[in-house]
């Protein structure tokens, strides 16, 4: 049985709980009001914590394995091994300013006051770049430290960046972007190690497929050779030839980061009725 922290409730709670029951692991009930669950699908123990508390429990074996936000791996700086990034979560950690501050560059920081919920992020960064700056450590509302007069500047996490603006701050410099993580204990044993192995491999084909698209379209066959060599990932696209003379359906998978500009291509090369459609799971 392989023990996994995940987080109790919050931004990470629902997208891991969505994440494990694509991978066939399955919690009764969702787990919910629970501080801990057995999965009947998978054998998984999965404990609900706080996401601070994440990292050290893995590091001590309490849990095995963990799904935490990057920042706060992080900043817990324990000894855990980072297995796997998930896609979820997406943010950055960055200093933000008042927006009426002549902001010039990171000399500017110095001598200010800095305000965050993630110290030891900010004085390792502020150690690299040998910058002296005041770090005023506070748990939440970071956002409202210069104007109330805590601080002068913030670092702090920042997804859309409206927050930021609805407190007068611009973003000027970014030091982490995080999402997600899988995290594992240093010293798992081989069956520990083999339950994990297991994991990851449906991690991995979930993560896979949710880049890609299965893409159906006809096309003439005199340009079925152009079409192939257009459709990026896929070698050797599948052709079938339509009821219609002179014609083929093409089938491939393409990754979703070149979708439009190929179908640009492929509309231009006389290909119709394109169906783009999601892909459960991919295993290569
Ligand atoms: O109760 P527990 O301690 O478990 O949870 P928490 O309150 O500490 O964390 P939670 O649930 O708020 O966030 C969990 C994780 O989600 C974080 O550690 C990040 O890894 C990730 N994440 C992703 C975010 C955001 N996006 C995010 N936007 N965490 C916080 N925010 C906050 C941010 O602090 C700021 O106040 O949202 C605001 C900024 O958002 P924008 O969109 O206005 O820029
Ligand atoms: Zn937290």
């Amino acid at each position: 049985m392989l023990t996994l922290a995940i987080q109790k409730s919050g931004r990470l709670n629902e997208k891991t709980l969505h994440i494990l029951e694509e991978c066939g692991i399955r919690i009764g009930n969702g787990g919910k009001g629970k501080l801990k669950a057995v999965s009947n699908t998978f054998p998984l123990e999965i404990l609900f914590l706080r996401d601070d508390d994440i990292p050290e429990c893995v590091a001590d074996g309490i849990a095995h394995v963990g799904i935490v936000g990057e920042n706060v791996v992080r900043e817990k700086d324990r000894q855990v091994e980072i297995i796997e990034r998930l896609g979820f979560a997406r943010c950055r950690l960055s200093i933000a300013v008042p927006k009426q501050m002549n902001y010039t560059g990171l000399e500017d920081l110095n001598g200010l006051k800095i305000a965050t919920s993630y110290p030891n992020i900010l004085r390792k960064f502020l150690k690299e770049k040998a910058l002296q700056a005041e770090i005023y450590e506070i748990n939440g509302s970071v956002e409202i430290a210069p104007s109330i007069g805590l601080a002068d500047v913030i670092f702090d996490i920042v997804s859309t960046g409206s927050t930021l603006l609805s407190n007068g701050l611009k973003e000027v410099e970014t030091v982490l972007k995080s999402e997600a993580v899988l995290i594992a204990n240093k010293n798992l044993s081989k069956d520990q190690k083999a339950l994990l192995d297991q994991l990851v491999f449906r991690l991995h084909a979930v993560l896979k497929a949710k880049n890609f698209k299965y893409i159906l379209l006809n096309v003439p066959n005199e340009k079925i050779d152009t079409i192939c060599n257009i459709l990026p990932g896929m070698k050797s696209p599948t052709v079938m030839p339509l009821a219609l003379k002179g014609w083929s359906s093409l089938h491939s998978v393409i990754e979703e980061k070149a979708f439009w500009e190929v179908i640009q291509q492929l509309k231009q090369n006389g290909a119709q009725g394109i169906l783009v459609i999601p892909i459960e799971k991919m295993i290569l």
